[in-house]
């Protein structure tokens, strides 16, 4: 049968097939040699003295290392409007993170019940007119829209300590929350403690149990494909009057045009210049 890996313990695999049944599996020694496996696998797995075994790994589209997902079909970051602060900020470098990931991002903003500074209002209009997709909720709020984001799809959460991503699954699936707790009592671990293995039914779909993106780490790209990161620039993207134009000093850049007119939020393209000037101090320290 072809399943998907939600979960890894030690040695002991958990597969879920389409129709979310469960079965306990191990590996032949042959896939432990090659690649190690990780959640959101599809295998390939066969009976084998009353045993399921996981034959073949099937090609990835992606893979993750914190946590060790693969194949995710998007990212959530989780935002809120306060405590802690909307960040445009840290949404742009998340963002950049996640498409460089191979990951569709998507911008979940929460707590609108707290109130919308008029500058923060504008920043997440701003989001809202562009390509990615933005969902607002709040206590006792929560958008239709919202229900089916994760139905069919593994995603991952993403943002700061307190921005709501608890709260969001447990909106989401009632049963969530009770769910975590109980492995956690079932392993003896405390409430906090990571796993980085496992994938949680939520609301019809699959939900890493650890926050992604985390170490906002820019060291594996480049500074010529970080704008083909920025999902607002994309319609600009080969319109520069040089091929290589990194749309920072470059005369007759698209991208700057596009700024000039409005048409991509000026804050965007500051944060942009902000992650180019990280890549660029850091090639600068190692040459
Ligand atoms: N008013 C309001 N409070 C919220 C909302 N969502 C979350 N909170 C509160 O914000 C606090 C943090 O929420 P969590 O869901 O624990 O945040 P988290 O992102 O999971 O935080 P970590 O587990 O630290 O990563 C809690 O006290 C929640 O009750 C919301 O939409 N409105
Ligand atoms: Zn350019």
């Amino acid at each position: 049968m072809i399943a998907r890996i939600i979960r890894i313990i030690s040695k002991e695999y958990t597969l879920m097939d389409d129709k979310g049944n469960r079965y306990d599996a191990i590996l032949t020694g042959k896939i432990r040699m090659q690649m190690k496996p990780a959640a959101g696998d599809l295998v390939e797995a066969v009976r084998l003295d009353h045993r399921w075994v996981v034959e073949k790994i099937l090609p990835r589209i992606n893979k993750l290392i914190r946590p060790s997902v693969a194949n995710i079909d998007q990212a959530l970051i989780v935002m809120s409007v306060k405590s802690p602060d909307f960040s445009p900020a840290l949404i742009d470098r998340l963002s950049v993170l996640i498409m460089s990931s191979g990951i569709q991002p998507m911008l979940i903003v929460t707590k609108c019940d707290l109130g919308i500074e008029p500058d923060f209002e504008e920043r997440i209009e701003e989001y809202e007119r562009g390509p990615m997709h933005v969902i607002r909720t709040g206590k006792g709020s929560l958008d239709p829209s919202l229900a089916g984001i994760l139905e069919g799809k593994i995603s991952v959460l993403t943002g700061q300590t307190g921005a709501g991503k608890s709260t969001l699954l447990n909106e989401l699936e009632p049963s969530f929350h009770l769910a975590t707790q109980e492995t956690s009592k079932a392993l003896g671990r405390g409430k906090h403690t990571t796993r980085h293995n496992e994938l949680h039914p939520v609301a019809g779909g699959l939900v890493a149990d650890t926050p992604g993106f985390s170490s906002l780490d820019f060291s594996r790209i480049s500074a010529q494909e970080l704008a083909s990161y920025v999902p607002d620039f994309l319609p600009y993207l080969g319109q520069c009057r040089f091929n290589d134009c990194i749309h920072q000093n470059e005369p007759g850049c698209a991208v700057k045009d596009a700024v000039e007119r409005g048409d991509i939020p000026r804050v965007r393209y500051e944060d942009y210049l902000q992650i180019m000037q990280m890549i660029q101090n850091r090639k600068e320290r190692y040459l």
